[in-house]
């Protein structure tokens, strides 16, 4: 691996190589401290990034999979156009009334006359539009580069209209792309204002059984649906999930749950930390991607509750579903096993999904966030000593205080203690070096360039990332999964997922047709001209 690091390097200009040698890790020697990677910093201008941008973190993948909350974006009609359905979060509009607003790409259409003369009149006529269209319960407008530009004061124009209309309740993101570094600050937007102004707003008295929120779940290719069919069965209620397949009573009412279980730790650990200090909510981590994890998921959440008819039910429900899994595993076993795969997705897909590779016998040899911090790749304990730089300073912490009427701790400290003995950790995340194994590669915010030479250095037998990535690498005759979009597929999630996993991933690295594949400069050497500079 010492190597292959300096091969990724050796092309870049000095200046470039030493601050992309901080993002590239060999794992190696756990017995000392672990090892520190640069996360969570500026693409070097230049390089062809795997990001995104902070309107996609904020509109795109919080706000994106609710089903009835209007989303109106303020800006140019492309930033609309380009995140028209492209993410694969999947709704069932089984909200109160059926609605289903994730369709529908809304837009102000910003012309170059807004920018001169301003764009909150164009705003205001916008958001008065979707409610007449719709009615909806809540409008959220989200602001793309040229509004921070010139100043538009979206807030201002949504405190006006729903005072207005009385009954809905409409609020605005200041998620300029350029906001953050990357996805990840627009997450963080968007999730602190559905904090403070949906969260707890709920008239609804939740008095279900074993009330859990799930937070950082997407729904994509459905897998919150086999989620919550898991759930459901073992006889546990989740009040919200955030934000897959979600409604706005949902996180209104998100404060009655007795527990959050968060998924993905990168886009909202925060609000786990939130719910607990206002309202009295502790929080695990969980994964459900992965049979033996959904597994172990549900047995936590069954632990925490502390209820012998629950955990019975929950190893009912384990042992109905996990055999027929056992079965596919089994069956692809001999083919999938001593493969290899490389994994480069936004945030905790690059982890979560070296479960389901374990139990195909497949070796992960490099794996990476895109926008990431620190804590995912290292652990939480990194959290207190994080260098705050101009970039993450720029995005708003909110300060919470316990609520005066809301909050009440769910458990006592002796039984907060009693449950840690007992080994359940609360607040926890080891991050994905720990799950890896030593001398593979764990390498921040990839790009174009060291994609292609990791895979011409390495040739694993599958690559996963996104669309951007999809082509190139199957032109150097390698599969390449999409773990984002799932290429049209999934759910992966909990036993179902698993076994469609296991299927489409045994006929991708042992088909032959990636060996026959040439792109066309290599069938047509003169395609491959070089620049020469004169
Ligand atoms: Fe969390 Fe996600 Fe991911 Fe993410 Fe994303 Fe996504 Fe992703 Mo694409 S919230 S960090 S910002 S698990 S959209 S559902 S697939 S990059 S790894
Ligand atoms: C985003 C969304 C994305 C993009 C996926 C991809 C998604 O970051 O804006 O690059 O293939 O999952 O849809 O991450």
């Amino acid at each position: 691996p010492v190597q292959v690091k300096e091969q990724l390097l050796a092309k870049y200009p000095a200046k470039v190589a030493r601050k992309r040698a901080k993002q590239i890790l060999i794992n190696e020697a756990r017995e000392n401290t672990t090892p520190e990677i640069t996360a969570n910093v500026r693409t070097i201008p230049g390089i062809i990034t795997m990001r995104g941008c902070t309107y996609a973190g904020c509109k795109g993948v919080i706000l994106g999979p609710t089903s009835d909350i209007v989303n109106l974006v303020h800006g140019p009609i492309g930033c609309s156009f380009y995140a028209w359905l492209t993410r694969r979060n999947q709704t069932s509009a089984s909200g109160e009334h059926g609605e289903n607003f994730m369709t529908y790409a809304l837009s102000t259409d910003m012309q170059e006359s807004d920018i001169i003369f301003g764009g909150e009149k164009k705003l205001a006529a916008a958001i008065q539009e979707a409610y007449d269209l719709f009615h909806p319960k809540s409008i959220a407008v989200f602001a793309t580069c040229p509004v921070g530009l010139i100043g538009d004061d979206i807030h201002a124009v949504a405190r006006t209209m729903k005072e207005k209309f009385g009954d809905c309740n409409v609020f605005a993101f200041s998620c300029e792309g350029y906001k953050g570094v990357s996805q990840s600050a627009g997450h963080h937007i968007a999730n602190n204002q559905i904090f403070r102004h949906v969260v707890g707003t709920g008239k609804k008295q939740r008095s279900e059984q074993f009330r859990i929120n799930l937070l950082g779940e997407y729904n994509i290719g459905g897998d919150g649906f086999e989620i919550d069919r898991i759930l459901t069965k073992c006889g546990i209620t989740n009040i919200a999930t955030f934000s897959g397949n979600s409604t706005y009573d949902q996180f209104a009412t998100a404060n009655q749950a007795d527990l959050s279980c968060v998924m993905c730790h990168r886009s909202i650990n925060y609000v786990a930390d939130m719910l607990e200090t206002k309202y009295g909510i502790p929080w695990i981590k969980v994964n459900f991607i992965g049979a033996a994890a959904t597994a172990k998921s549900l047995r936590k959440i069954g632990d925490y509750f502390q209820d012998a008819e629950l955990s019975a039910r929950i190893e009912s429900v384990v042992a109905e579903e996990l055999p027929s899994v056992e079965v596919q595993r089994q069956q692809v076993l001999p083919r999938t096993t001593g493969k290899t795969a490389m994994l480069f997705v936004g945030g905790s897909r690059a982890h979560h999904y070296q479960e389901l590779f374990k139990e195909l016998g497949m070796k992960t040899i490099s794996a990476g966030y895109e926008f990431a911090h620190r804590d995912d790749y290292e652990g939480r304990h990194v959290i207190p000593g994080l260098k705050v730089d101009a970039d993450s300073r720029n995005i708003e912490e909110i300060e919470v205080q316990p609520d005066p009427h809301l909050y009440h701790p769910r458990k006592s400290p002796e039984q907060l203690a009693q449950l840690q003995q007992d080994g359940m950790a609360f607040k926890e995340y080891d991050g994905l070096i720990a799950d890896m194994d030593e001398r593979t590669l764990v390498i921040d915010d990839l790009n174009q360039y060291e994609a292609e030479k990791l895979v011409e250095l390495l040739k694993p037998d599958l690559f996963c990332a996104g669309i951007k990535e999809k082509y190139s690498i199957q032109k150097l005759g390698v599969p390449m999964k999409q773990l984002h979009s799932y290429d049209s597929g999934g759910p992966y999630a909990g036993f179902h997922g698993a076994v469609n996993f296991y299927r489409e991933i045994d006929r991708l690295v042992n088909s032959r047709v990636w060996g026959y594949l040439k792109a066309p400069w290599q069938e047509h050497p003169e395609l491959s001209a070089t620049y020469v500079w004169e």
